[in-house]
């Protein structure tokens, strides 16, 4: 469901549902689920690439899984939540190499990378009122605050459904390549990422979330404190070192 691939120092996840085009069943969550947990104990995991199987990102919840049974979605949404709390809590940068349609949670899935690539033939569609339900899995947290109220209502409530380049021009992606470079590039950035200083990326994602729902007050104290301990870190030591001595830093992820 979950494909898992160490190259060096990052950890490839890739859906693995290409037939369904890699719509979430409560198995395929907990398959994620394992694996972020594990990647964020892992210390040899410095970074993340998460992609999609075949010609989808991901679909969404898989229409299909219940078949004619009236599920509770509340109690299922504890399985989407939980893995959105993962990846936000996750300790390691997180590229997403978004490969075809992304629709639905699969679209929010998406959107909790740190840094985001598209394929040119990639789609998103907020997808969750057309089917008459609201959005999930994030998304009402984190849309709003990536391309603003108005943007966000718009994607909501009429769900288009954007092109990779309109995508690129909302902010909902960073960058977008030919398919056939997609993961070649999205590896690239993720082994960057992975030579960096871990911790004060860890860091970073934390203020970045945290922030939105602080005072400036709160926030400045927040900062200070995560500064604290970013300037306790080896690599800190290490990137003014080699910033006095004019060289490039090797940072070892402590
Ligand atoms: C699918 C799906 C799908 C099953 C395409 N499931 N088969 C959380 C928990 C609790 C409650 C429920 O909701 C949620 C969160 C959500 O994610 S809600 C949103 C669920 N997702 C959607 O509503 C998206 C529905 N799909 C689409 O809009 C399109 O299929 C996309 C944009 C994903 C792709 O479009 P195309 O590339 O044009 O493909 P297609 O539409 O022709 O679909 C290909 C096949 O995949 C087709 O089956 P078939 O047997 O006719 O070949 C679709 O039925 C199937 N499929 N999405 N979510």
């Amino acid at each position: 469901m979950v494909l898992k691939e160490r190259q060096e120092g990052v950890l490839v996840l890739t859906l693995n549902r290409p037939e369904r085009l890699n719509a979430l069943t409560g198995e395929l969550l907990e398959a994620l689920f394992a694996a972020l947990e594990e990647a964020n104990r892992d210390q040899g995991v410095r970074a993340l690439l998460l992609t999609g199987a075949g010609k989808a990102f991901s679909a969404g919840q898989d229409l299909m899984e219940f078949g004619e049974a009236k599920p509770d979605y509340e109690a299922h949404l504890r399985r989407y939540n939980r893995v959105v709390e993962a990846l936000s809590a996750l300790e390691k940068p997180l590229v997403v190499a978004v490969n075809g349609a992304a629709a639905g949670a699969g679209m929010s899935l998406a959107l909790w990378g740190d840094y985001r690539l598209a394929a040119t033939e990639a789609s998103f569609t907020t997808a969750f009122l057309r089917i008459g339900l609201v959005p999930d899995s994030g998304m009402s947290f984190l849309l709003p605050r990536l391309v603003g109220l108005a943007k966000a209502q718009e994607l909501l409530h009429l769900s288009p459904r954007l092109s990779a380049e309109e995508a690129l021009a909302l902010g909902l992606v960073h960058r977008v390549v030919p398919g056939e470079r997609l993961v070649e590039e999205a590896l690239r950035q993720a082994q960057e990422l992975a030579q960096g200083p871990t911790r004060a990326h860890a860091l970073t994602r934390k203020l970045l979330l945290e922030t939105y729902r602080l005072s400036l007050t709160e926030a400045l104290a927040l900062e200070a404190i995560l500064q604290g301990e970013a300037g306790r870190t080896l690599d800190h030591e290490e990137g003014v070192r080699a910033f006095r001595e004019k060289r490039p830093p090797r940072f070892q992820g402590r």
